[in-house]
């Protein structure tokens, strides 16, 4: 397929029902052009809206009694093309899905790398998948005779207003907070449902590797130069993709890959606020690769501000996610222009247990193996977080393949030598300065400042050191009811007056 700055469509909304009534027409933080299909299958008509930039029938396929939309792409469609008679039509993405299915039936997601949500309707079924990594959140509202679907919460919330839902549960599914019988379907996990019923049964598609696999050096280090860079070739095709560069190891490896893939310079972006940046770091990159590079400051008070912005878009409620996620949500707003398609160097720290400044192994396999197990609905990679500036991310390290292979290498390749992720910097280190290779961890919460002037912020409103963990969770969900579960737009949302809410309570409570 051409690649193409933004996949076919970014988001959805689907009405899966025996009836034929219409969706109503729902909000996405997601920026970009609706556009409704309806396909009537014998038994049900699944009615979608589809959140696009211009291709949206390309997210959309039917065949017979199978219809299907996509939002996303998939990284190994030339592999899964091998699996298809010759002259199969797998031009779109939604076609080879739909191709599959005929083969493997539900099977077919345990086939496919990507960054997607897909819902199909099949027969008297639906079902509903997410990427192995969950990696674009998928909510389902499940009832009998109608299964709703969406990208994100806030699209569910008005059925949740106007037909309180039967609560059928949905198993191993996490409930939304405050928005009853909304799921959010697991990472790596196919949810299939009895349209009649609106009953659903889980199955897994993806799960991450528990043992762990010893390799010499040398080849540790091939295979990750080697996999992470068709990774990253995947995710760029022939577009000339921004980075996002902090100048750490896991996004200048990246922008190291890309611009070996790029025909001209790659452009490169960094952020930091007036307390704090990483522009020294991330200009050595950008000079070392010839990136048409930029800057973009952002005051901190503005960034504190834009909270509302980060939680609306990432529909977290897990104060320290949304910590990481409120500086990369400023960078993205301030990115105005075309959409673009942005590479990231997020998520490289879980597999490899950046973010544990630890020397000990068993303690960071054990990390590893917590966070492996904790990333689900914290929704750290969702595409709205750019998605609301009509941009398109997508995050390297948590490709499939990179994932099969770096959560399973025995611990004392990540750490060796004295350095954290070893394998990763040795594995960059033909392809980046010597002072690159070799920068200490500093996470972007930790760069831009974030975590100090939050902390600060809310001191200054008088809530005690020891209680700031907590005034900080409290305060995300007081946005998030605020901002998700009411539906109020982000700019009518003050980041002060929650902060001032929390302290008072905080106080009456002591
Ligand atoms: P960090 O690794 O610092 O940043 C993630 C990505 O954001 C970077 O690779 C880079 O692409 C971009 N970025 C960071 N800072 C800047 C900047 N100043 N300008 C431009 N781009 C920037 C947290 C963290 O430390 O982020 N993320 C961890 C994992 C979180 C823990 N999650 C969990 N346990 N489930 C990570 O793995 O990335
Ligand atoms: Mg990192």
């Amino acid at each position: 397929m051409m690649a193409l700055t933004l996949p076919a469509a970014t988001g959805f909304l689907v009405s899966a029902q025996l009836g034929g009534d219409r969706v109503p027409g729902p909000v996405f933080a997601t920026r970009g052009a609706h556009a409704t299909v309806a396909e009537a299958l014998s038994t049900q008509t699944l009615n979608t809206v589809l959140v696009h930039a211009g291709s949206a029938a390309d997210a959309v396929a039917r065949s017979g009694d199978t219809a299907l939309v996509l939002a996303g792409e998939l990284y190994n469609r030339e592999e899964l093309l091998t699996l298809l008679p010759a002259g199969t039509d797998g031009r779109t993405d939604a076609q080879l899905l739909l191709a599959l299915l005929g083969v493997y039936d539900l099977h077919t997601f345990r086939l496919l790398n990507g960054r997607f949500a897909a819902a199909v309707a099949l027969g008297d079924r639906v079902l509903l998948a997410t990427d192995h990594a969950g990696s674009v959140p998928l909510y389902t509202l499940p009832a009998p005779g109608r299964v709703l679907a969406a990208t994100e919460i806030k699209a569910l919330v008005p059925a949740t207003v106007h037909s309180p839902p039967s609560g059928r549960p949905v198993a191993e599914a996490r409930r939304v907070r405050r928005v009853p019988g909304v799921h959010q379907v697991p990472a790596g996990t196919v949810l299939e449902l009895d349209v009649r019923t609106g009953a659903a049964t889980p199955s897994r598609t993806w799960t991450p590797p528990v043992s762990r696999r010893i390799l010499p050096e040398a080849e540790a280090t091939a295979a990750v130069r080697e996999t992470l860079e068709r990774a990253v070739m995947a995710r760029t095709g022939g577009t000339t993709p921004l980075v996002v560069l902090s100048g750490g190891i896991d996004s200048s490896g990246v922008a190291a890959l890309a611009a070996a893939h790029t025909d001209g310079p790659l452009d490169t972006l960094s952020m930091g606020t007036d307390t704090s940046d990483e522009f020294a770091e991330a200009r050595v990159v950008a000079t070392h690769l010839g990136s048409a590079h930029r800057e973009i400051t952002v005051p901190t008070a503005d960034l504190l501000g834009q909270l509302p912005y980060a939680i609306w878009a990432s529909e977290s409620v897990d104060p320290d996610i949304i910590e990481y996620l409120l500086p990369l949500t400023a960078l993205y707003r301030a990115l105005d222009g075309p959409a673009r398609r942005i590479l990231t160097g997020y998520g490289a720290d879980i597999p490899l247990a950046g973010m544990h400044r630890e020397d000990r192994l068993p303690q960071l396999d054990t990390a590893v193996t917590y966070d492996m197990a904790t990333f689900d609905g914290l929704n750290e990679m969702t595409p709205v977080l750019s998605g609301i500036q009509g941009h398109w991310s997508t995050h390297p390290y948590w490709d499939r393949d990179v994932l099969d292979l770096l959560v399973p290498l025995e611990a004392g390749l990540k750490r060796r030598h004295g350095r954290d992720k070893w394998v990763l910097r040795e594995a960059m280190s033909p392809l980046l300065p010597h002072e690159t290779v070799t920068r200490p961890k500093l996470g972007v919460h930790e760069g831009s400042g974030t975590t100090s002037s939050f902390s600060l912020l809310l001191m200054d409103a008088g809530v005690p050191e020891a209680d700031i963990h907590r005034a900080k969770s409290l305060v995300v969900r007081e946005i998030f009811d605020r901002v998700v579960v009411e539906g109020l737009p982000p700019a009518e949302v003050s980041t002060a007056d929650a902060v001032h809410r929390v302290s008072a309570r905080l106080k009456e409570t002591e």
